[in-house]
């Protein structure tokens, strides 16, 4: 595929990589190749197409002319070799465990997961003789301890959704490659290429829910798997091609180039006004804890600012009060949307504990570092002011006292 800004910018690759107008009648925008199918000049190069002989596109389950344009984008994004789109982030995530991994192996994983990755593997692979094990990724004695020669995957959320939970990348990539036939998996969706690259830093194969920042529109479901050549290969024509089917649609495809061509512009504000909204949140009252990368307080403050060129637009805290003030907060809010996903331009916020994460029970997500009264914020892109206001509104209702004032004042009196 034609590339004429091999070595340039980030914003420039996500505007140009891999189109060239003049290929295409001048046409600025990518044409969306709807076709099902592609016409054989002659029965030998269709057969040699399935044999693997001939490259080309012949059926859009396998490829597509506008799907393959966008992952020649996202592999250059995230400096990867190849790239293979899904019709949702799950379906990357699932056609990469189901390629990768067989009955016997044993996957180690991190400790807090979204919530359906989290009941994929203990409802899906596990139950198919997958040995799926737990592991603080944080403590790199704990993972040498857990690695034995059945383990072929290691897979993380860093940030883990939703409490924000950061693994060291490269440190785990080196006690995992000295190991052969490990294969060290990171969704990368709550940073973005542009936040972070865990291929330069020693993974092998970096998934995305598409849905979320990297489209930025709340407008499609889309998956991302980006790896080697040879992985993704493999991940094609198993995990893709035969396991799942999940595919993405060229019109998706479309609107998902579309939200690549604004990705750094948008990084940037999320991760600003977020800034402005941990600290805002940090210094209430009504605030129990507030967990954000970009915060002094934040636990791995050092390891966020090595890792990830900004600390993202998303905030996890809980109030004095726990989840009856939360549904309070969350029930004042009046420009915040009451909504799970992420990344979008409107500013949402949701409870994991009874929505995103409630496929874990409630001793998991107790062991897995989901507390039951954490509010997730995806801070979005509206004016900072506003959402300052917002939020400084709701926490007003959320200082009050949470019984009648009558019963309030009965009770001062005694
Ligand atoms: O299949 P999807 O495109 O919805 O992506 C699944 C997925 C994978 N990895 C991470 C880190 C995710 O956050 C998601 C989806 N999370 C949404 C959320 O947490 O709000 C899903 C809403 S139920």
């Amino acid at each position: 595929m034609n590339n004429k800004h091999p070595a340039s910018g980030f914003s420039t690759r996500a505007i140009h990589h891999g189109y060239d107008p003049k290929d295409h009648h001048g046409a600025l925008v990518p044409p969306i190749y709807l076709s099902a199918t592609f016409a054989f000049p002659t029965a030998e190069y269709g057969a040699a197409c399935f044999a693997g002989e001939a490259s080309g596109h012949f059926y859009t389950r396998i490829s597509n002319p506008t799907l393959a344009l966008l992952e020649s984008r996202m592999a250059s994004l995230e400096n990867g070799e190849a790239a293979v789109a899904f019709s949702s982030g799950m379906g990357a995530i699932a056609a990469t465990f189901w390629t990768l991994l067989r009955p016997g192996d044993e996957i180690i994983v991190s400790q807090t997961l979204y919530g359906c990755t989290f009941a994929l593997l203990h409802h899906g692979i596990g139950e198919f003789g997958i040995q799926v094990r737990h592991v603080d990724l944080t403590d790199l004695a704990a993972l040498q301890a857990a690695l034995s020669p059945a383990t072929r995957m290691i897979y993380c959320e860093t940030p883990a959704n939703p409490n924000l939970r950061l693994i060291d990348i490269a440190a785990v990539a080196e006690l995992a490659h000295r190991q052969p036939n490990i294969t060290l998996v990171v969704d990368n969706t709550y940073c973005t290429p542009y936040l972070q690259r865990p291929l330069e830093l020693g993974a092998d194969v970096v998934v995305h829910s598409a849905t979320k920042y990297l489209s930025g529109h709340g407008d499609i479901t889309a998956g991302i798997a980006v790896s080697s050549h040879a992985l993704a290969q493999r991940i094609r024509l198993q995990g893709l091609k035969d396991l799942t089917g999940a595919v993405m649609s060229p019109q998706d495809a479309s609107l998902l180039m579309r939200g690549l061509k604004t990705l750094a512009l948008r990084m940037d504000r999320h991760c600003s006004s977020a800034q402005a909204v941990a600290e805002a949140l940090q210094a209430h009252p009504a605030v129990q804890w507030v967990t954000y990368p970009g915060l002094g307080s934040f636990p791995q403050y050092e390891l966020a600012k090595r890792q990830m060129k900004l600390p993202g637009g998303m905030i996890a805290f809980e109030l004095k009060g726990g989840i009856e003030m939360g549904r309070r907060f969350m029930n004042a809010l009046r420009l915040f949307t009451r909504a799970v996903s992420l990344g979008d331009a409107e500013s949402l916020a949701q409870h994991p504990a009874s929505m995103t994460h409630s496929t874990y029970t409630p001793e998991e997500r107790a062991q897995h570092g989901i507390s039951e009264g954490l509010v997730r914020l995806s801070v979005g892109l509206e004016d900072v002011a506003d959402l300052l206001a917002d939020v400084h509104q709701a926490l007003a209702k959320c200082s009050r006292p949470s019984v009648r004032p009558a019963a309030t004042a009965a009770h001062v009196l005694r």
